[in-house]
């Protein structure tokens, strides 16, 4: 019970401190709804937004958002979530159109312009063969800056569509004692994999900036993020509890309007229960 008080404390407080808690570059801007626009739909923009304070790995986390990919099924061309350790720090950025904001065109462009060292897991609207991108819209899971991708998820359809005017619920889930990344959209598992970060990726630095890029390209969308909760949570995970996820703002006002929800899955009684009790927000 004290959990979940805690959370609706932190979920009541989440909007105010929200704003002004990332770094935005370039296109990116604050939305009167609480919500960061990482790109208005216009061609050729770009947008990334950074949280001021670091996630350390060795920790367990989760991070739930609300992710918005915008109207037009034949937009583009998605949106990344990105924890780096790239030189620029929090002015690190890719390139634009198909990377992302997050990566490059052609993966063995040693000398382009991405984001290195860093993990990503992408929100891909957009169908490049040079990435090898399915015809459709997916989710890939990416590293050093590279969007090229084997593998993707789609939910075994090929009619799988983001750009569908509706809010979708993120969770991004780090286990350090496993060494385990899962990532969940609108309540299922759409990646799970081993890695050591911190030794294989980070170079031995445990502390990371993480945040959102996109960007669009000939063709475009709005595409934008809601924080819902950053939780980190004590070790040993096995003494850890039981919580829900965060429940997703059903409706999100904007100009002339509102969001809604694509619901499925991340109400109160989403299946997926996560660990854990929340040991702090990240403030600064
Ligand atoms: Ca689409
Ligand atoms: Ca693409």
């Amino acid at each position: 019970m004290r959990t979940f008080t805690l959370c609706l404390l932190l979920s009541a407080l989440l909007p105010a401190l929200a704003r002004g808690q990332y770094v935005l570059l370039e296109d990116a801007i604050n939305l009167d709804n609480g919500c960061i626009q990482l790109t208005p739909d216009i061609p050729y923009s770009r947008g990334i937004a950074y949280n001021k304070t670091k996630l350390n790995l060795n920790t367990f986390f989760e991070i739930d958002f609300d992710i918005y990919l915008g109207n037009k099924e034949e937009g583009a061309d998605g949106i990344t979530f990105v924890m780096h350790n790239d030189h620029r720090e929090f002015q690190a950025m890719g390139t634009w159109g198909e990377a992302m904001g997050y990566g490059r065109w052609r993966q063995e462009y040693a000398t382009g312009n991405f984001i290195s060292p860093s993990i990503a897991v992408e929100f891909d609207t957009y169908y490049n063969y040079t990435q090898n991108d399915p015809d459709w819209d997916h989710v890939a899971y990416l590293e050093n800056g590279t969007n090229f991708h084997t593998k993707f998820w789609s939910d075994n359809r090929n009619d799988f569509n983001l750009e569908d005017n509706k809010l979708h619920d993120f969770r991004f889930r780090w286990d350090p004692e496993k060494q385990l990344i899962t990532v969940f959209l609108d309540g299922k598992t759409v990646f799970q994999g081993k890695r050591n970060l911190v030794k294989d990726i980070f170079n031995g630095n445990a502390e990371v900036i993480w945040g959102f890029t996109a960007s669009t390209g000939r063709a475009c969308n709005q595409q934008l993020f809601c924080l819902k909760r950053i939780t980190q949570y004590r070790l040993p995970s096995k003494n850890l509890k039981a919580v829900r996820p965060a429940v997703p703002r059903l409706s999100i006002p904007v100009p002339g309007g509102a969001l809604t929800h694509n619901k499925a899955g991340t109400h109160e009684d989403a299946p997926e229960a996560i660990l854990g009790e929340p040991l702090q927000l990240p403030t600064r």
